[in-house]
């Protein structure tokens, strides 16, 4: 079951500019970074809400590392913005095979790894309306406690 916004993700084309943004506009700070070779992104995630699930909910900025990976290609066409939405849930396999059983296309066979060891699929943006659409299971609480 998808029971919160887990994140919100940010195409950017200098991270460092773009978190600096965030944190003297809004007050935002970095809750954890890393680099996401195999998504090709360099990224940053802003927490803004803890969520009644256990969760939480983030800001995720994506600075690509690689021109041909998913969000440098998107870049160079759409520029800066926003670029997908992630639901959480308890258990994304369990979820995207019953999506999928809808007819949606779910991009992975198995989940891969995503920011702070979390499990992750996306869905096909034109099989939801233009929107690039992610479903995540956090890592077990206390894997991870920040950067
Ligand atoms: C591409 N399209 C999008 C889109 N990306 N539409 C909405 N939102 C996006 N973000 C559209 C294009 O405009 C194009 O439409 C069509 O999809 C095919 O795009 P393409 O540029 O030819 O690229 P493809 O087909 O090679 O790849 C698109 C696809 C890819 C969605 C399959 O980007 C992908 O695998 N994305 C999932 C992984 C990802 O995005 N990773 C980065 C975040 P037209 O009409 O022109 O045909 S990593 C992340 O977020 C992790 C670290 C985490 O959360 O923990």
């Amino acid at each position: 079951m998808l029971t919160r916004i887990d994140h919100i993700g940010i195409a950017c084309r200098d991270l460092d500019k773009t978190v600096e943004f965030y944190r003297a506009t809004y007050g935002f700070e970095v809750f954890h970074s890393e680099v996401n070779e195999e998504q090709g992104v360099r990224e940053a995630m802003l927490k803004i809400n803890d969520t009644g699930d256990g969760g939480a909910s983030y800001l995720q900025l994506l600075e690509p590392i690689r021109e041909d990976s998913p969000v440098g290609k998107w870049l160079a066409k759409n520029g800066e913005g926003v670029h997908h939405i992630a639901f959480g849930t308890g258990d994304v396999d369990a979820d995207s095979e019953e999506i999928r059983a809808k007819g949606v296309r779910v991009l992975y066979d198995e989940p891969r790894i995503g920011s702070m060891g979390s499990r992750i699929t996306f869905l096909h943006p034109k099989d939801c309306g233009g929107v690039l659409t992610e479903l995540v299971t956090a890592a077990e609480p206390g894997a991870h406690e920040g950067h």
